[in-house]
């Protein structure tokens, strides 16, 4: 009888799941897409993007970003 032995990835040690996620603007476009948010506030619902978005763009500028954290809206650090 063989012994199963169980193997963690080194992969997955260096990549906590927990861990914050920094707000990245991935395509470098100036502004934060719905995708570039939730990738680092995944609490971000579609309404609440909606919210943030004052002027209905479709994109978080940094104003907006700022507005939303001042309100409370994304309750993790990015
Ligand atoms: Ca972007
Ligand atoms: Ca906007």
């Amino acid at each position: 009888m063989k012994k199963t032995a169980f193997v963690i990835l080194p992969a997955l040690l260096a990549t906590p799941l927990l861990a914050e996620t920094p707000l990245v603007d991935a395509d470098g476009n100036g502004t934060y897409s719905y995708n570039e948010i939730t990738a680092a506030h995944p609490e971000v619902s579609e309404d609440a993007f909606a919210e943030m978005d004052a002027n209905g763009d479709g994109e978080i500028d940094e104003d907006e970003l700022a507005m939303a954290k001042d309100a409370g809206m994304l309750t993790t650090e990015g």
